[in-house]
């Protein structure tokens, strides 16, 4: 039934030279990013600091969607205009993150599982009231010695799945993301096994939903070294068994891969979306960006709070934007940090 208005939406989120900026940080979580740099998290802090990252200049040129948290979808900005509003009136497609956070999985100590299905379909419609036209739900898979366990990867997956059924129904597109995090010493193989696992498990729940693979979007981590890992890996060697795993794994009929961040730093996130990119010749699916902290850290750093930094944050964000869209297209040098 809206067919038409997912397959409009998913083209313009996949702009070939655009990613996705993630702004959907909860209370707690954005709480934590203003308390590194000293900024107290009052409603009004937090909607003049998204203002000013939505209104930086000519951020349409590489982000082609923003994800939003609740809050935000109802503010406005200075001038009283929705902040959804400053977002479509650039080109830009105004989302929202409506998942409920994570709880413990009960008797799989260490698996965690995300909650917010109850009155889903009534919030959704009243988000795309609001300007909402594409939706994300976040799973969180951890690694360790003993766990993640198969059925909290089934769980997950089931979540995912009947969220993106229910976005579909009302016309907008589900942004789908099964993160398998970066904590812990495991190298780089595990994270690739488990990876491949979640995400083999995740499109059986798509298909078993009945989601319609052509109108979603995935957001998954790449495959990487635990952070504590001794053995860390090149842009190159992640690329390869990203590609590895992902080819495995994801349907061709996915129009695209923005992938997280999560918690690599800036750069590092720049230049792995960079070598697959270079390296991957022939993939069925757009590969771009849908990063949070890789994206607004610099921008975060450069505000500090005060609104004589507005300008300075904007510029921060802006050349982070500009260098993931040169990674988006196999484009980026190191040099272009300069
Ligand atoms: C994994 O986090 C998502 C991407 O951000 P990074 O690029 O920083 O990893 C992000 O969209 C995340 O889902 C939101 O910030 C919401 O997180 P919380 O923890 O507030 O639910």
């Amino acid at each position: 039934m809206f067919s038409q208005e997912m397959e409009k939406t998913v083209l313009e989120l996949t702009a070939p030279t655009k990613g996705i900026l993630a702004a959907d940080e909860s209370a707690g979580t954005i709480e934590k990013r203003f308390k590194s740099v000293d900024v107290a998290s009052t409603e009004e802090n937090r909607r003049s600091y998204r203002e000013a990252l939505f209104t930086a200049p000519g951020l349409s040129d590489y982000i082609s969607g923003v994800i939003l948290f609740e809050e935000t979808l109802q503010q406005k900005s200075a001038t009283g205009v929705p902040l959804p509003q400053v977002l479509a009136d650039q080109g830009i497609v105004p989302g929202i993150k409506v998942d409920k956070g994570t709880q413990a999985l009960a008797n799989f100590p260490g698996d965690k599982v995300t909650h917010g299905l109850q009155g889903l379909p009534e919030r959704l419609a009243g988000y795309k009231t609001l300007g909402a036209r594409f939706a994300k739900w976040r799973a969180v898979i951890a690694i360790g010695d003993n766990f993640p366990s198969t059925r909290a990867i089934e769980v997950n997956a089931d979540g995912l799945a009947r969220y993106a059924a229910i976005c579909q129904e009302l016309g907008i597109v589900p942004i789908v993301e099964p993160e398998v995090l970066m904590d812990g010493g495991h190298d780089i193989a595990r994270c690739a096994a488990v990876t491949e696992e979640v995400l083999e498990t995740v499109f059986h729940a798509l298909h078993r939903h009945r989601v319609q693979l052509e109108y979603m979007l995935l957001k998954p981590n790449m495959v990487l070294p635990g952070k504590d890992c001794p053995q860390q890996a090149s842009a190159e060697e992640i690329a390869a068994a990203t590609l590895i795993c992902f080819r495995r794994t994801v349907p061709a009929a996915v129009p695209g891969i923005n992938f997280l961040s999560g918690g690599q730093s800036d750069q590092a996130a720049t230049a792995n979306l960079n070598a697959m990119n270079t390296y991957a010749q022939q993939q069925p699916w757009q590969l771009s960006f849908s990063y949070g902290r890789a994206l607004q850290a610099p921008a975060l750093k450069a505000w500090h709070g005060a609104a004589a930094n507005i300008g300075a944050g904007q510029q921060a964000l802006l050349k982070r934007a500009r260098l993931n869209s040169a990674a988006r297209q196999g484009k980026y040098l190191v040099s272009m940090e300069a």
